[in-house]
């Protein structure tokens, strides 16, 4: 106020000191992935919703094979982790929505049960992964055309 800074705030951080993962040795920037920011290869960025994390969230549309790519370094040791994929969708047969899961090319299909409202309720899915030490490329690829959404994912 009147050119006087009325707070002043600092951080400094030793450039050893970072985020580490509990239990795994894990260090990694991941905490909320958003999905809209990663690549996105077939679907489509969208904010037609609610209650979405970051500035809104993939819409894979009726584009099998659509999918998000998130890559990251990662400067622990390789390690067993939590993958929690947050996800929307309401296909009209209420049957489960496919998506592959990918992590440096290792992959499993998971079957996501739909949200109880589209683009507005949405869920978690947990998958256990393993990361790599160094570069780590995660993928989560729609298996069939069924209006599945992504928000984010994030790693424990
Ligand atoms: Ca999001």
């Amino acid at each position: 106020m009147n050119g006087t800074p009325v707070l002043r705030m600092e951080e400094t951080f030793a450039k050893d000191v970072g985020l580490t993962w509990e239990g795994g040795g894990v260090d990694v920037d991941f905490g909320g992935e958003q999905a809209e920011d990663a690549e996105v290869v077939g679907g489509r960025c969208s904010r037609n919703g609610r209650n979405y994390n970051g500035s809104g969230f993939v819409d894979m549309g009726k584009m099998k094979g659509a999918y998000v790519e998130w890559y990251r370094e990662n400067d622990g040791d390789a390690a067993k982790a939590t993958l929690s994929i947050r996800y929307s969708g309401r296909p009209a047969d209420k049957e489960a929505m496919r998506v592959h899961v990918s992590v440096n090319g290792t992959s499993e299909e998971l079957a996501l049960q739909p949200a109880a409202n589209w683009g507005k309720q949405w869920r978690n899915a947990a998958v256990p992964i393993t990361l790599d030490r160094g570069a780590n490329t995660i993928r989560l690829t729609a298996v069939d055309d069924r209006g599945l959404l992504i928000d984010e994912i994030a790693i424990k």
